[in-house]
């Protein structure tokens, strides 16, 4: 063979295959799900878009009138969600010709609750310091749009800006000066802005001597407080208030009522339209069963509350546990507005470092029949409005890892609608986030790229339910809320895993029976037998509500102790078949994010073996048995890790060594077991 011919042979077979293989798209992850659809700017010029009062205020009609694309909206706000809507469907395929697409929000309230602190820290938050940078001279105004596009890609329209473990001085003359600024920006996206406040603000600001809401000094002065923040900013939306809640006061420090601290607040806004969002995460630390408090504080108060008063209650009763039963306050208000609270941010699962996607948590609690008024009476249907805790930082990508802004996305789609199913919301967030690869047919990156994205981020929230806590189990937690400590048992009780588990030698879970604390009748029939009774419990609730021997058979005839060491162990696999997963998708998704996620991945299978290590490994102290024979033995002996800790940043995060593996510290006092 002549050399020439050679040499065009194989460059032709290199271009050959050159074409064959998927050329990834550089992306870092930055622009987040508006990164696959054109440009806000474009689809509204392509359209004629018109105001048609008519319509639900927020609502829109995306059709064809002949040549013409109309996106017609009953306001401004409509208009934004529509085009927004219209980009969407461009990116799924579904803008063809003879488009014709009908929508409002199912609750009028959809808030972002930030947990951001004036000294720019945030509270439970993993990706980096405060976005509104609240210690800068300036306002970070590019960041605040670009997040303000987000929220209205999704139809969120509210943001609550600050902790709910709230500063005073944020309502000081100084704070609601800056506040107006951001709502300035934000307004331009259908965005309101709310603010927590500290319920001794008065006595702070302004030397008043009383927080007591029927002292008539204590009410003028949040009338007058709430004067002056409408006067900065007309449409402020109103307060979201955690009282006699973990150390914040409230009326109760003043023998009155949640009812009559929020009515309080609820006056002072009223003339202007604002509301109260009074938090209903309460609990003392001498009741016997923590899970029951909210509805033992505020059955008694409902219907007292004011119109314009929303109880805000999380979605399961303890504390965004990777997985609770829902709230049975949910079930049990008739006369009171009732807002959900969920957690975008990632406290309890592995923070920005796990792949936990959030959408099956949240369609499992708001699909959830509480038969308040019969069957078909789901927490959604309970609830009228709705508030996600933000997983949002400084950090470019927001979130700190791009699958946690799955999160944020699959919030924002379940508070515009909450029936949509979480499958197709995290379908919608692959599409929308990832740039198709060149030189890769739409056929092969369905098969090869997206399906296998979005079975991983199904299955992930369950992986991460077994790693952690499996059938029932909860808040295993040691102080940062990042890894395991179930050995923990000193302080207050119902902050130690102890209190929750209740292992020894006979068994373990907490018994919320008839025989226990009885939370099972906090639930209507049929949820108080199906709780209740063993052979009606769903596995996953098993420890939530029973206490159990550990040679307890479960239903695939396998023992409690077995069952509970095989539910660690399939945690592991499901993250290792995860990283073999994301392994093969290389060639379809850009450097940067492969990367971020092969690292993050590589972490929590690290953290899922520590939690299988120090969980198994510390009950097995009680059950005495030994591990079953297909399941892999510990790494670590549980010595090692009851007696030592976890070295965390400033911002709570777990710091890592070169080999990816938490740094652990030297022994600490606390952690002794009693003997
Ligand atoms: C903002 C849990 C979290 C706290 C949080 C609290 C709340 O206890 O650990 O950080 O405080 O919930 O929701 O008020």
């Amino acid at each position: 063979m002549r050399k020439s011919f050679v040499l065009t042979v194989l460059t032709g077979a290199l271009l050959l295959s050159a074409c064959s293989r998927p050329v990834p798209v550089p992306q870092d992850g930055t622009e987040l799900w508006l990164a696959a659809g054109r440009p806000y700017a474009e689809v509204l010029a392509s359209v004629q878009a018109k105001v048609d009062p008519a319509l639900p205020a927020e609502g829109f009609h995306i059709y064809d009138d002949g040549a013409q694309r109309v996106v017609a909206a009953g306001s401004e706000a409509g208009l934004r969600y529509g085009v927004y809507a219209l980009q969407r469907a461009e990116v799924l395929g579904q803008a063809g010709p003879g488009i014709d697409i009908s929508e409002k929000p199912y609750y009028d309230l959809r808030l972002l609750n930030h947990w951001d602190n004036l000294d720019d820290t945030v509270e439970r938050g993993y990706a980096g310091k405060s976005m509104w940078e609240w210690t800068s001279a300036s306002i970070p105004e590019a960041r605040i749009r670009h997040y303000g596009e987000l929220c209205a890609s999704v139809g969120l329209n509210g943001a609550v800006l600050n902790n709910v473990n709230s500063n005073p001085l944020v309502l000081d003359a100084e704070h609601i000066a800056r506040v107006a600024k951001i709502a300035d920006i934000l307004r331009e996206y259908g965005i309101r802005t709310y603010l927590s406040i500290k319920w001794t603000s008065p006595i702070a600001l302004s030397g008043l001597k009383s927080g007591d809401p029927l002292d008539p000094k204590v009410r003028q002065w949040w009338k007058d407080k709430a004067a002056e923040i409408y006067a900065a900013i007309p449409d402020f939306g109103g307060f979201l208030v955690k009282a006699n809640s973990e150390g914040q006061a409230g009326p109760q420090d003043y023998g009155r009522t949640h009812a009559d601290g929020a009515n309080m607040l609820g006056e002072a806004v009223a003339p202007f339209g604002g509301i109260v969002m009074w938090r209903a995460f309460v609990y003392s630390p001498t009741s016997p069963d923590r899970a029951n408090q909210a509805v033992e504080e505020f059955l008694p108060l409902d219907g007292k509350f004011a119109d314009n008063v929303i109880v805000q209650i999380k979605n399961g009763p303890v504390d965004f546990q990777p997985r609770e039963p829902f709230s049975p306050l949910f079930g049990q208000l008739r006369d009171t507005k009732m807002m959900m609270e969920f957690q975008i941010t990632q406290e309890y699962l592995g923070f920005s470092h796990h792949l936990a996607y959030h959408g099956t948590t949240w369609e499992e609690c708001l699909d959830s029949d509480t038969y308040r008024d019969g069957p078909g009476s789901t927490v959604a249907k309970m609830v009228t409005a709705i508030a996600g805790v933000a997983n949002t930082g400084q950090d470019p990508n927001f979130c700190g890892y791009f699958f946690a802004q799955s999160n944020w996305y699959a919030f924002g789609r379940l508070a515009w609608n909450p029936e949509l199913a979480a499958e197709q919301i995290a379908d919608e967030w692959i599409r929308q986030t990832f740039l198709k690869p060149a030189g890769v047919s739409d056929k092969t990156y369905e098969a090869k790229f997206i399906a296998p994205v979005r079975d991983m981020m199904m299955a992930s929230r369950e992986a991460v339910v077994n790693y952690e806590m499996p059938l029932g189990l909860h808040h295993l937690f040691g102080g940062t809320h990042y890894g395991p400590a179930p050995w923990d048992r000193l302080g207050r009780p119902d902050w130690t895993p102890a209190y929750y588990h209740k292992a020894d030698s006979l068994g373990i879970g907490f018994d919320r029976t008839p025989t226990g604390s009885d939370n099972v009748h906090q639930y209507h029939e049929p949820l108080t037998s199906t709780y209740a009774n063993l052979a009606t419990c769903p596995e996953n609730l098993l420890l939530w509500f029973h206490h159990l021997p550990w040679d307890y058979k479960l239903s695939s005839g396998r023992t409690l102790w077995d069952e509970i060491c095989l539910h660690y162990d399939t945690g592991i696999r499901q993250v290792e078949a995860f990283r073999r997963t994301w392994d093969g998708l290389e060639p379809y998704v850009s450097p940067a994010l492969f990367a971020e996620a092969k690292r993050k991945l590589e972490i929590q299978q690290h953290d899922a073996e520590w939690w299988r290590d120090a969980c198994v490994g510390y009950f097995q102290t009680f059950s005495k048995r030994p591990l079953p024979s297909d399941v892999r033995p510990l790494r670590l002996p549980i010595d090692s890790l009851e007696f030592h800790q976890l070295k965390s940043d400033e911002l709570g995060m777990p710091v890592f060594d070169d080999d990816l593996r938490a740094v652990i510290l030297p022994p600490r006092r606390m952690m002794r077991r009693p003997q």
